[in-house]
């Protein structure tokens, strides 16, 4: 999957609407005094947190964000309509630096919210200029300009998600499988060398390079990513059903993440019994009751058996909303 994490934006809050010249007369009363309203204010452009990473490549191209004008005001006193705001929904992640302004926002939770341009004030009609000395004013003042920037977006996504495993378990066939990147997949050791991530319902699945003993004090490739799952919600262990011990591979793995950092041993986590399709239905349930004992979470998976791999994509789903 191809991610879009930068962006610039032009934004423009609505301008104040202007106060106006009005007078109150009536048949009985011909010359009665300012009743001019004063002018509504410019709206607001705001930015709202939502979980869809795709949004950032929806708005490529897309012309400046502008709020709504403020009205003017009106006779009898009225006051003008206010703007209304503009609402700018960006991915959960998401850095937003006013290019003038250097004011830094973020966006890390879902439904966050941040004013980051305000709409100009109204202007005052000529009733507000009524006094003692001048009772038939003809001031008014005009409404302000609407702050107006550009805004630029980084996105830094926080995985939900992170797969662990040693490698050549199926990771990267498991996260192509579960939501549509293309990582690449071979049948040989560190085929990974980079995360991969894809998307499954707005959650972030990272898939790491595969880890192996001693990968914490710098073997093989996986130290250097595995402080890309440290923030991850939850974690989902990989262990192939070649394995023949594969408690002894979940402990081997456990020992290396919490060798990296010791907070790791709190993450919550599940297990996927990878290539269930290379061995017998006997033999796969002796897997999972041996890794059983680790968790009750335990679940087979094969990418070539669609079945099993909707099942694994509604559980990780129930399982990861279930820690929100
Ligand atoms: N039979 C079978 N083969 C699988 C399954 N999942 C993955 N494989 C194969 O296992 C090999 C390794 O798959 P990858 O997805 O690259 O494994 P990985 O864990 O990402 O490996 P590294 O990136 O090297 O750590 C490939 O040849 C895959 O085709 C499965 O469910 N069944
Ligand atoms: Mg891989």
């Amino acid at each position: 999957m191809k991610f879009v994490d930068e962006l610039i934006l032009g934004a423009v809050a609505g301008n104040g609407g202007d106060g106006v010249v009005r007078w109150n007369q009536s048949r009985s009363n011909p010359r009665g005094g300012p009743a001019g309203g004063d002018g509504g204010r410019g709206g607001d452009v705001r930015i709202r947190a939502v979980r869809d990473t795709s949004l950032l490549s929806k708005y490529r191209g897309h012309p400046s964000f502008s709020a709504q004008h403020g009205g003017n005001g009106g006779k009898n006193s009225l006051h003008g309509a206010d703007g209304e705001d503009v609402v700018i929904d960006l991915p959960v992640g998401s850095i937003v630096r006013l290019q003038q302004k250097g004011k830094v926002f973020e966006l890390l939770h879902e439904g966050d919210e941040h004013v980051v341009l305000r709409g100009g004030t109204g202007g005052l009609g000529n009733e507000h200029f009524k006094s003692s000395r001048n009772v038939r004013p003809t001031e008014t003042t005009s409404g302000r300009a609407g702050e107006r920037d550009v805004l630029e977006i980084e996105l830094r996504l926080i995985a939900d998600l992170g797969l662990v495993g040693y490698p050549n378990a199926g990771k990267s066939s498991l996260l192509n499988v579960l939501t549509n990147a293309k990582a690449k997949v071979g049948n040989y050791a560190f085929t990974t060398l980079d995360p991969n991530l894809g998307e499954l319902y707005g959650y972030i699945i990272a898939d790491i390079p595969g880890i192996i003993e001693g990968a914490s004090s710098g073997k093989g490739l996986g130290h250097k990513f595995l402080r890309h799952i440290n923030r991850t919600k939850a974690l989902i262990f990989c262990i192939s059903v070649e394995q023949d011990e594969p408690n002894v591979v979940f402990s081997a793995l456990m020992k290396e993440l919490v060798a990296h950092d010791s907070e790791m041993e709190k993450l919550p986590f599940l297990i996927a019994v990878t290539k269930t399709d290379l061995v017998s239905a006997e033999e796969q349930e002796e897997h999972v009751q041996k890794l059983k004992v680790i968790t009750e979470h335990v679940y087979p998976v094969s990418i070539h058996d669609e079945a099993s791999v909707k099942s694994f994509r509604d559980t990780i789903l129930a399982f990861v909303r279930a820690l929100e």
